[in-house]
């Protein structure tokens, strides 16, 4: 068995609704990563589908939090962020990323802050353009569509998709600067779902699923989860990609099977030995 691989996850806790650390914490740990957190915020739900959260920032912490880590010497395999507590914090994870890159290690950039076509309402309109800022500081991003707009100033659409407006998009995003790009929300008929895997030239790799109707939070941080655990495994990045998909495909399909409510994110618990066989962790 090989050294297990150590991550630094940095994301908010939405304490109820299945998204972002809670997830992440669990699908890496199923795929044998040592997940460390650091917290950009504390929720008491996530912000799509409840009403009246509460909202706690850490903006002030997450530097004290990193300069002890500093002082110990710690170093991780893999930094992965997605949703940032507050408009500073995106230079601030910047400064980590400065911190804690090393040649051999990745960063992985989930630029969380729009779907459908949608900036989130807790954003500013000057947030994509900063996020833009922090994806050049990343070895792999992993956007959607709306987010892959928003950043690159592209007219959203809605599926489905031509060839060219997917290429398009991805080397548009490659100018952002970060050397590979997974595009997820691609579908190209009514039939498939997946993500754009893009590692610069004229083309790109497309991994898909049968596609599953209905709107479910939390799908796009099980997705970069179970992506970043495959990686760690040392599959391709096409591979991981494909890996995710069938993970967050499978967490949907138990969902729906079980009637359960979207708001809630999906039942990737259920989903998990799957996922460890995938890997082969069992
Ligand atoms: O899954 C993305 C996400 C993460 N964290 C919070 C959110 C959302 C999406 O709405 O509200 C707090």
């Amino acid at each position: 068995m090989n050294k297990q691989k150590r991550v630094a996850a940095i994301h908010d806790i939405s304490c109820v609704g299945r998204c972002s650390l809670t997830v992440a914490l669990p699908i890496m740990a199923a795929g044998g990563v040592d997940c460390g957190v650091l917290p950009t915020a504390v929720l008491s739900t996530h912000t799509g589908g409840f009403e009246g959260f509460t909202y706690r920032d850490l903006t002030d912490d997450i530097l004290p939090i990193s300069a002890h880590w500093q002082s110990l010497g710690l170093g991780f395999d893999a930094l992965y962020s997605g949703f940032l507590g507050s408009f500073e914090q995106i230079d601030i994870v910047g400064k980590l990323f400065d911190t804690y890159k090393t040649s051999d290690n990745v960063i992985l950039v989930d630029p969380v802050m729009a779907d459908n076509g949608e900036l989130y309402g807790i954003f500013k309109p000057e947030f994509p353009a900063s996020m833009a800022r922090l994806c050049a500081k990343a070895d792999i991003i992993i956007p959607n569509i709306t987010e892959a707009c928003l950043m690159v100033n592209e007219e959203y659409k809605e599926a489905p998709y031509e060839k060219e407006y997917i290429l398009n998009l991805l080397k548009k995003l490659s100018q952002l600067g970060s050397a590979k790009i997974v595009l997820t929300g691609v579908s190209f008929d009514n039939e498939r779902l997946g993500a754009a895997v893009y590692e610069g030239g004229e083309d790109f790799t497309y991994v898909s699923t049968p596609k599953i109707d209905g709107y479910f939070h939390g799908t796009g941080d099980c997705f970069g989860s179970a992506l970043l655990a495959a990686l760690l495994s040392g599959k391709s990045l096409t591979k991981s990609a494909q890996t995710a998909c069938d993970f967050v495909y499978e967490s949907i399909r138990i969902t729906k099977e079980l009637g359960q409510e979207a708001r809630y994110g999906v039942a990737f618990e259920m989903a998990l030995p799957y996922l460890m066989k995938n890997l082969g962790v069992i």
